[in-house]
């Protein structure tokens, strides 16, 4: 059946009059938006001329998204969170902004208020025995010149690429800190070096890939916002080389400019760092802030 211009004349009537959509009060950018999204559905179905099925299927989709709680992660699977860094770095060039870090996604993993300590934290709550990861670096702005007091909010998977909270085999705020920078602009945790993720492989996102023909897999990552007062606030990552996802990732969150390489310290070598007199691994990552 071709799209009946009928059908679709009827559409409009249900969607701006029965829907209430022309009838005073409610949001009117709301209203515009909402219409536009049922259009483009209702196109949809006329393109494809769903069947009845198909309309249950997807209604049963979203409901299964919902008791998953995994709507957030399908988002950043679609590439859909990641099309807001596009137009992040759009409206840098249109506004001939100075470059700071590269923003990219947040992804569906962030808890608010972990805990906050002055230039360094320990991260991991010691019971889980991977690597020893030792990450440092600067906030700086544009200038090189080192931002005093910005508080870098750093979040990350386990050995098993799970995030604590979600997962509620780990302790309250494991591997989830806030380090606050001093006059000298540097931050440190010690941690352990992440494992990459994998969606829930009996979920409804990787059902959703495995009917595109794609995995959901990302490379090991660490999470960052950077904030500092007036300066914008910044949501990154970087992702570490070495990984086979590294530019493969399911949530296209991998950019140029966020990749660090994690560097083995072994004996002979040990000694610098603060708390660690044990073969480790290094990561060194800086981060450019941009004034508001
Ligand atoms: C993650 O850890 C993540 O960062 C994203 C974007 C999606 C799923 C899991
Ligand atoms: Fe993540």
């Amino acid at each position: 059946m071709s799209v009946n211009k009928n059908i679709a004349s009827e559409l409009n009537t249900l969607l701006t009059v029965s829907s209430g959509i022309n009838d005073a009060g409610g949001n009117e950018r709301f209203k515009k938006i909402m219409l536009k999204v049922m259009s483009d559905i209702c196109d949809t179905i006329d393109q494809f001329d769903v069947t009845d099925e198909e309309f249950w299927q997807a209604i049963n989709y979203i409901n299964l998204l919902g008791e998953r709680k995994e709507t957030a992660l399908l988002a950043a699977g679609l590439g859909i969170e990641h099309y807001l860094d596009l137009r992040a770095d759009a409206l840098d060039a249109e506004q001939g902004n100075a470059r700071g870090t590269p923003r990219t996604i947040e992804g569906p993993l962030y808890v608010a208020n972990a805990p906050l300590s002055p230039q360094f934290a320990r991260m991991d709550d010691g019971t889980d025995n991977g690597e020893i990861m030792w990450l440092h670096g600067q906030v700086t702005d544009t200038d090189g010149n080192p931002v005093a007091n910005a508080i870098v909010d750093v979040w990350h998977a386990n050995t098993l690429g799970n995030y604590s909270f979600f997962d509620q085999s780990q302790s309250e705020y494991n591997l989830r800190r806030r380090i606050q920078t001093g006059a000298d602009g540097r931050y440190a945790v010690r941690s352990i070096v992440p494992s990459g993720y994998g969606c829930p492989p009996d979920g409804p996102t990787q059902a959703l890939l495995n009917q595109l023909g794609r995995h959901g897999n990302r490379p090991a990552h660490i999470h960052f916002f950077v904030s500092a007062p007036g300066y914008k606030h910044l949501t990154t990552q970087i992702n570490l080389s070495g990984d086979k996802y590294l530019w493969d990732d399911f949530a296209f969150a991998t950019r140029d400019g966020l990749v660090a390489d994690p560097v083995k310290i072994t004996d002979g070598q040990i000694a610098s760092q603060r708390d660690i007199n044990q073969p480790h691994t290094e990561v060194n990552f800086n981060f450019t802030l941009c004034q508001a």
